[in-house]
């Protein structure tokens, strides 16, 4: 929008060509430009390193043009949007999904391989962008990629930590914490917008006063901080779409604590004023588990803050009645840890466009969905009261007031129920008192989503019972998804092609639909063939990992059977180890005719341990020892190795999922929400030992129960086997694994007595012992699958047609339509 420059606006566009040019000579002058005009080095002498801050740049510069034609598409269409709104975006690499996506991976290829350079060696010396925990902050990524790929008009919200998720660093057995200072080197996938920034306001009082004679609310806050915009272009797959992704950073207010700069002490009040970059400085590393910390809570209400003033900025750009902001906007709530935006976003309509509490209640109940991903009652983020009305003053008078309503209108409706009246409220009373965020979340959404239909279940009986009972239609779920761009396209290149040939097209990356096409070739011969040569050719990169990382060399005829996700006692990788100790057992005391019936093993086991989640330390000590005695033992060879992956992470999985013929998902059931490490999995041909639990279930009706191996008591059991608890009898082949463990098989029995004591008698919670059989016979079964080869490379095949349901394609077009009701908004080419 030139408007009156627009002689100046001809001369600058007869400048440059309308878009960059993709051929080989533009690409390695690009290349060669930021070389030497970005990156600052010689054009005759740069490192791999260098190539990649090159090669990256270059590849943004692409990115931009397409971005910038999509917000101004946008804009200029105006549809509803939706904004997701999450504290965690697990985002992994960039460069290589993003070439893909934007169509460009075989062009820059080629530019770099007559330059010398191999684009793969240059994609590894990215690092990744680890803002997030763990399954939900990847769920976050996930579907980030879909919403651009199916061209929705979508932002997403988040905050730009400078520490991102922790690495995990090994030493003798033992996890250790390091700082991921990941942005030191530079993140060319980012854009700093200085000028877009925002103040955020803590502490201080609210005030009554009169304006036109009404009475109304006055925040006088008492500290200051700007928000600043940094925005991440997502491109989407086989579109000109590329949404934005803006993550926040804090950075000093000019209004911070101006008190302290005219009592003179300069120095300290720069020092003071500079603690205001704490808030986006790091992320919490302790999924699940809230302490109410005061820097966290800075933090949830500091990105919604900024969000929200730049969703209302956008919205009054060209609207005036606020009657119209549900039609344009949605929001959405993942998980509770942004649902300070519902009383945020009252605050703005109440205390700063002054409509009356009626109106504004009305635009609530209208723009928020909120969805959950977990199963437990502790899982519940609560918030001390103290702690919010010293930080939030004003929110906590308004979350009062939304639940007075509540509770006045619940009256009406149930009555007396004084039991009921209580679990329901916002507010739980009690030596602490807190409010409970999920019940917040709750009464304010129009939708609350569970991640899988076992989870929506457990939900509407359980969790959200009381709720669910009085407002029923409330309550959906979106089985939960995983891009396909990644886990296929990216990640296993060769599993990719081998798809493309078989189905004669490439129409599947964007339409997952059509992998159930390979049900046609599950008994063909050729196909067996190359599907094979594939996996061995990813077994070969993942054995090849594992030597470089550990020294130990392993067969690429075992099965590599894989566990990876991060450490919890309900994830059960203890029962992963108890049943390899078992195997170890076994095989020590078989003759030579029997062994040589036992399927060779590499077990791998990967992920990390909250850094004051103990127990979980000890289950990955454990896996040491156990690994460090069952390697090292001559008479057991290729039969069973055991290696633990240090910190597992986007890159790493990208690796080790392709390269895996097994992978156990162990949740006692009705603990696991969803699951989406198993999605993974499956799209790549690799066969699933799992409980039924969460999206499990799911998967069972798609590929059938004959191509799994599916074992344990079912959720509905599990209450009723924990009642039993002390009758319970144990088998005797899961107190000898134990008691080896006590007797210091392994050593460090002291340090291991109390992640025994927590699985033996009454307080086996997560039932190891009552699934141990089960689970023993699972994996038997897998055992005598894998050596019929035909039958397990069917199986394989039949696993990856039939993932296509698990696609976050199809998550978000669900979203799309039962929840936030938008339309797609496509660029045009
Ligand atoms: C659930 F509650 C939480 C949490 O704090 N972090 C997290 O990663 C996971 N999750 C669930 O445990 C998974 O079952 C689920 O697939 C994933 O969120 C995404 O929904």
């Amino acid at each position: 929008d030139f408007g009156e420059r627009k002689g100046q606006a001809e001369r600058m566009l007869g400048l440059m060509d309308v878009f960059l040019k993709n051929d080989p000579i533009s690409l390695q002058k690009d290349i060669l430009h930021h070389v030497e005009y970005t990156v600052a080095r010689s054009r005759f002498s740069f490192d791999d390193f260098e190539a990649y801050q090159a090669l990256a740049h270059s590849v943004r510069d692409r990115l931009i043009e397409r971005w910038h034609d999509t917000l101004i598409h946008f804009k200029k269409e105006d549809p509803k949007r939706v904004y997701f709104l999450s504290l965690e975006f697990l985002m992994g690499r960039s460069l290589s999904n993003i070439v893909i996506n934007l169509g460009i991976r075989d062009q820059f290829a080629d530019a770099l391989s007559q330059l010398g350079f191999d684009f793969e060696v240059l994609a590894e010396q990215e690092g990744d962008a680890c803002l997030g925990n763990g399954g939900l902050a990847r769920l976050s990524a996930c579907q980030m990629d879909s919403l651009a790929t199916l061209d929705y008009p979508a932002v997403g919200y988040g905050l730009r930590y400078q520490y991102g998720l922790f690495r995990q660093v090994i030493v003798d057995g033992f996890q250790h914490e390091q700082p991921d200072y990941w942005l030191n080197f530079g993140n060319p996938w980012e854009i700093e917008r200085v000028h877009i920034t925002y103040p955020v306001k803590f502490y201080g009082t609210v005030t009554d006063e009169f304006l036109n004679g009404e009475k109304c609310k006055v925040w006088v806050p008492g500290e200051m901080v700007e928000a600043v915009a940094y925005d991440n272009p997502i491109p989407g797959y086989g579109t000109r779409n590329t949404i934005n992704l803006r993550l926040w950073a804090a950075k000093p207010s000019d209004q911070h604590d101006m008190e302290s700069f005219n009592t003179g002490d300069y120095v300290d009040a720069v020092v003071n004023r500079q603690r205001a970059e704490s808030i986006s400085s790091i992320l919490y590393p302790d999924d699940r588990s809230y302490q109410g910390k005061e820097l966290r809570l800075k933090q949830q209400y500091f990105f919604v803050s900024a969000s929200v003033q730049d969703i209302f900025r956008r919205f009054k750009d060209t609207h005036k009645k606020f009657d119209e902001f549900p039609e344009k906007v949605a929001l959405q709530l993942n998980d509770t840890h942004p649902s300070l935006a519902i009383a945020e976003v009252l605050r703005v309509l109440l205390d700063e466009e002054h409509l009356s509490w009626h109106r504004a209640w009305d635009i609530i109940c209208k723009i928020f969905s909120f969805t959950t991903h977990t199963v437990s009652p502790e899982g519940l983020e609560k918030i001390p009261v103290d702690l919010l009305g010293n930080l939030l003053p004003r929110h906590l008078q308004i979350i009062y007031d939304i639940n007075f309503n509540f509770v006045e209108e619940l009256k009406k409706m149930i009555g007396l129920d004084y039991d009921r009246l209580t679990r329901m409220s916002i507010v739980e009373e009690g030596a602490v008192k807190n409010i409970r965020m999920a019940n917040l979340s709750v009464i304010c959404s129009h939708s609350v989503n569970g991640v899988s239909r076992l989870h929506s279940e457990l939900l509407r009986t359980k969790l959200f019972k009381d709720f669910y009972d009085l407002w029923p239609h409330k309550f959906q779920y979106k089985t939960n998804g995983v891009t396909q761009r990644r886990w296929i396209v990216v990640s296993n290149p060769s599993l990719c092609a081998l798809i493309s040939k078989w189905l004669g097209t490439e129409a599947w990356i964007r339409d997952i639909d059509l992998l159930i096409g390979l049900r046609d070739y599950a008994t063909n011969a050729e196909l067996h063939q190359e599907w094979k040569m594939v996996k061995k050719v990813n077994k070969i990169r993942l054995a090849e990992y594992i030597e470089a990382m550990s020294g130990l060399k392993v067969s690429l005829d075992a099965m590599f059977d894989v566990q990876t996700k991060r450490i919890h006692e309900y994830k059960r990788q203890l029962l992963n180890i108890l049943g390899i100790i078992h195997r170890y057992d076994c095989i020590k005391n078989m003759d030579k005719n029997d062994r040589k019936k036992v399927v060779p093993r590499v077990c791998i086991i990967g992920g990390k341990a909250a850094p004051g989640y103990e127990i979980a330390k000890k289950i990955i000590k454990l896996c040491h020892v156990v690994a460090e005695r069952i390697n090292n033992d001559n008479d057991i060879g290729d039969l069973l190795k055991l290696v633990f992956i240090p910190d597992y992470n986007v890159s790493v999985a990208e690796m080790v999922i392709p390269g895996a013929d097994l992978s156990q998902h162990l949740s006692t059931a009705g603990h696991e929400a969803s699951g989406t490490g198993s999605m993974k999995f499956l799209m790549n041909g690799c066969l699933l030992l799992a409980t039924a639990d969460g999206s499990t279930i799911e998967m069972v009706e798609e590929i059938g129960q004959d191509n799994m191996f599916l074992f344990g008591a079912k959720a509905h059991e599990v209450v009723a086997l924990r009642k039993k608890g002390p009758t319970l009898k144990v088998p005797l082949q899961f107190s000898r694994v134990v008691r080896m463990i006590r007797d210091g098989h392994f050593g460090f029995e002291d340090y291991f007595k109390s992640l025994c004591d927590k699985i033996e008698g009454t307080s086996d919670y997560f039932l190891l012992g009552a699934d141990f059989m089960s689970y023993l016979e699972a994996q038997a079964a897998a055992d005598k699958a894998f050596v019929d080869e035909e039958r397990w490379t069917k199986m394989s095949i039949l696993s990856a047609a039939g993932s296509g349901r698990f696609s976050s394609d199809r998550t978000i077009q669900e979203y799309a339509e039962n929840t936030w009701d938008i339309q797609p908004c496509r660029c045009p080419f």
